[in-house]
């Protein structure tokens, strides 16, 4: 297993140099006119004859320094990794060290390109992209009206559909979850149909449904179902008491219904013993009870706070809000391994059960709500969260941060054991919401280059965007590194003396295939949104077109091997071969979230601010209240 941690200042150093352009050329010369030795010695033979000697070392060294360029020119495809990593950490010596010291050259952008990255980050309202990315945009938005027209074709009513066989399921508790989830992806896309088709339904079956179905799961209903209501409400101008998108039912639907639901599902809290809700609620008994082995998943209890949080301020009632912050406020009094913690809690004694401490499933979300409900409430007294987030920040690069071999991805493995047992170099999929948090967390959803301006960032908050970036290529590279283009739900990561047993992910034209092994039954992918997440929001924050590029891939593998011409989109069975076989389940957070992503990665920046929205874990938008950021 690898010893060494990647991460350091000097990689914080490295990657501003990266934004000063300045071509080698320029560095050598400026640095032989402005020498000593250049005054001393034109005059005298010996100083020609050493001048000549300098200028054919320069051609030399300029001719060897072309010839390992493409690396760094390609970043599309491999910004960030070989090179990066042997400049900090291979052996080779100090003269090469010096010349390779000139900043990696930023990517190499077109006029054109300079301009509309210009207009979309520094220039909020003005539309941002050239012809090319608004026509991409578009081929996002034909996805989301054929994801829908198969729903509403053949699964209405259901909370998904299965396309291949042409027909809905339940998988969530009956209460539509498709319709809610992809209702404020509509809004935003301007799909007036679907807003009119999904507002109906809302307002003809939802409250009915709520009165009379049975168990659901606390945190998917919060999420998805709560969370799309109230986004929906903000976005068809409820809080104006007006209807912005003119489709559909009068926001104050959505509110009631937000309500009803969120009355029923405080039961989990309030019949818990401690602050610690029960997982699971009957929704028409009014009443609440533990999963089956007792235990709640610590990401569960702590992401539903936002959307509680909100409904609150909406209702003026604060009972939600106090209901849901108590987690967080117990949790801040747990102890914790560096900030991390076991991805079990128990509702009866509030305590945290077993070991396992990761990043991904039952782990994921708390890390990425304790500052998105810092972000969300400014004028409260929540700093703790903020405390509590920068802590798990540090224990995550300490603990569970590596390098891959041969070729030095940056990734974030578990520790199933806790602190003292074996590390794993398991990643799944879910990690990848990490680089959007954690660019969030840095800049508060500011630029890069306005954060940098008003000198907002400290050095902690450079090394955490620098993170972010790597592990946003090595997501993207999971993707990359399959026969078919997609992820699978889990991958392995060779490293320094340890070898996972496994395949690679069946595209042997990847620099990373030996870097990244995928097992046999993690080589599904359900459609899920956390990469695409994240290049939305490191776009949104450095600008780098890099993000779109990786985004418009990951689109075009998921029309190619996903697409169902029928109508939806489906999951897959095994993405490393081609074609893949299908696993006939379009997951709502399709529309919900990884079409809206992608569609959003390719809008203006002055579409949903980053620093006046937050969004839920489902990316249902909420507003920051009064829109007075953070700093
Ligand atoms: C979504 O329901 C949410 O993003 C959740 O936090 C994690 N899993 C899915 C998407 O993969």
């Amino acid at each position: 297993m690898s010893k060494s941690l990647p991460y350091s200042m000097k990689d914080v150093h490295y990657d501003n140099a990266k934004f000063r352009q300045r071509s080698l050329f320029k560095v050598i010369t400026q640095n032989m006119i402005s020498s000593h030795v250049k005054r001393e010695c034109t005059n005298c033979s010996t100083g020609k004859f050493l001048l000549i000697l300098m200028i054919f070392g320069v051609a030399y060294l300029m001719l060897t320094h072309t010839s390992s360029t493409p690396a760094s020119i390609g970043v599309e495809k491999h910004v960030g990794t070989e090179e990066g990593h042997s400049f900090f950490t291979d052996g080779s010596g100090r003269f090469r060290r010096f010349w390779r010291k000139a900043p990696r050259f930023p990517p190499q952008l077109s006029p054109d390109e300079i301009a509309a990255r210009n207009k979309s980050i520094h220039s909020p309202g003005k539309i941002d992209s050239g012809p090319d990315w608004v026509a991409r945009q578009q081929r996002v938005k034909e996805a989301f009206i054929h994801a829908w027209s198969g729903y509403r074709h053949y699964a209405m009513g259901f909370d998904e559909l299965m396309p291949v066989s042409k027909r809905g399921v339940d998988g969530l508790g009956g209460l539509g979850a498709t319709v809610v989830d992809a209702l404020d992806t509509a809004m935003i896309m301007g799909v007036d149909d679907v807003v009119d088709e999904a507002g109906t339904w809302i307002e003809k079956h939802l409250s009915q449904r709520i009165d009379k179905k049975g168990q659901v799961n606390l945190f998917e209903t919060t999420i998805r179902v709560l969370g799309g209501l109230l986004s929906a409400y903000h976005l068809s101008g409820g809080e104006h008491g007006d209807n912005a998108s003119a489709k559909g039912p009068k926001p104050a639907v959505y509110l009631d219904t937000a309500k009803d639901l969120a009355d029923r599902l405080l039961i989990a809290f309030t019949s818990s013993p401690t602050a610690i809700p029960y997982s699971d609620v009957i929704l028409r008994d009014r009443s609440a009870h533990p999963a089956p082995d007792g235990l709640s998943s610590t990401a569960e209890v702590s992401t539903v706070q936002l959307e509680f949080n909100y409904l609150s301020f909406l209702t003026g009632d604060p009972k939600y809000s106090l209901e849901s912050m108590k987690v967080l406020e117990h949790m801040k009094t747990l102890p914790k391994v560096k900030g991390l913690v076991p991805i079990y809690i128990n509702p009866q004694t509030g305590d945290f059960s077993g070991d396992n401490i990761r990043l991904g499933s039952r782990g994921d979300s708390y890390y990425e709500y304790l500052i998105k409900v810092w972000l969300q409430n400014p004028g409260s007294n929540v700093t703790y969260l903020h405390e509590m987030y920068k802590e798990s920040v540090q224990g995550v690069k300490e603990l569970l941060v590596k390098k891959s071999v041969p070729n030095g991805l940056v990734f974030v493995g578990e520790l199933p054991y806790g602190p003292k047992g074996s590390f794993s170099t398991k990643m799944d999929h879910l990690v990848c919401f990490l680089p959007g948090t954690l660019a969030l967390g840095a800049t508060k959803g500011l630029t890069k280059d306005k954060a940098m301006e008003e000198n907002l960032l400290t050095l902690e908050d450079l090394e955490n965007l620098k993170l972010a970036e790597d592990l946003a290529q090595t997501c993207y590279e999971m993707y990359s590194v399959t026969a078919t283009g997609l992820a699978p739900e889990i991958a392995y990561f060779n490293i320094e003396g340890h070898k996972e047993d496994g395949p690679g992910g069946g595209n042997n034209h990847s620099k990373y295939i030996d870097d990244i092994v995928i097992k046999y039954a993690d080589r599904h992918n359900l459609l899920r949104p956390e990469t695409v997440e994240s290049l939305f929001v490191l776009f949104r924050i450095t600008g780098d077109p890099k993000y779109r590029e990786w985004g418009w891939d990951i689109f075009e593998a998921f029309e190619k091997h996903t697409k169902i011409d029928s109508g939806g989109y489906t999951s897959l069975d095994d993405v490393t071969v081609v074609p893949p076989h299908k696993r006939d389940k379009m997951e709502t957070f399709f529309l919900g979230e990884t079409l809206k992503y992608l569609y959003l990665l390719f809008s203006s920046s002055d579409v949903i601010p980053l620093d006046e929205y937050v969004f839920n874990t489902e990316a249902h938008p909420l507003p920051i209240q009064g829109h007075a950021r953070r700093k």
